[in-house]
């Protein structure tokens, strides 16, 4: 399709100035090739294979997740830490859309027989186990398009510990 583009390019002019047509013709010969051909990758990946990683520093690796929406994602959290779990325990904690966190965190805090957990509350999606030192945990699970905030609910972590799941 280029080829011919071009060839009709080329030859259209030599046609022309053979025939002892105006040679500014050739000015108007100058077709624009569609760039349609040229598909870029974006930046971010998508992946609903994640593995994201927290650590003594109070930080998980990752603050934003792309996944793809309506498809399962199984999410693997690492403590790589090694400070113990009653000092420095990290979960993963998905909040549904239009949570307070704030208020969450401060109900997950008044939790500590369940590990945080406030068990039944309507505000968790998914979460992941509380993981001492060393200690990884798997879990799966599907979400509409939009975003979705994460924290650890670990008390005092949520300040320094959230992000986002954005599915698309
Ligand atoms: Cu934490």
């Amino acid at each position: 399709m280029k080829k011919l583009i071009m060839l009709t390019a080329f030859v259209l002019p030599v046609l022309i100035s053979a025939c002892g047509g105006n040679p500014k013709s050739t000015e108007t010969t100058q077709t624009e090739t569609p760039a349609a051909t040229t598909t870029e990758t974006p930046e971010a990946t998508t992946s609903n294979t994640v593995v994201i990683t927290a650590n003594d520093q109070m930080k998980y690796d990752l603050t934003e997740i792309k996944v793809k929406a309506g498809e399962e994602v199984t999410l693997t959290l690492k403590n790589a830490g090694t400070m113990a779990k009653e000092a420095m325990g990290h979960n993963f904690v998905l909040l549904a859309q239009g949570t307070d966190v704030a208020a969450f965190a401060t109900e997950a805090m008044a939790n500590k027989p369940s590990d945080y957990i406030p068990t039944g509350s309507k505000a968790i999606l998914v979460h992941t186990k509380l993981l001492g030192p060393g200690e990884s945990d798997t879990i799966t699970f599907t979400v509409p398009a939009g975003e979705y905030e994460f924290i650890c609910s670990f008390p005092g972590h949520y300040g320094m510990m959230r992000g986002k799941v954005i599915a698309e």
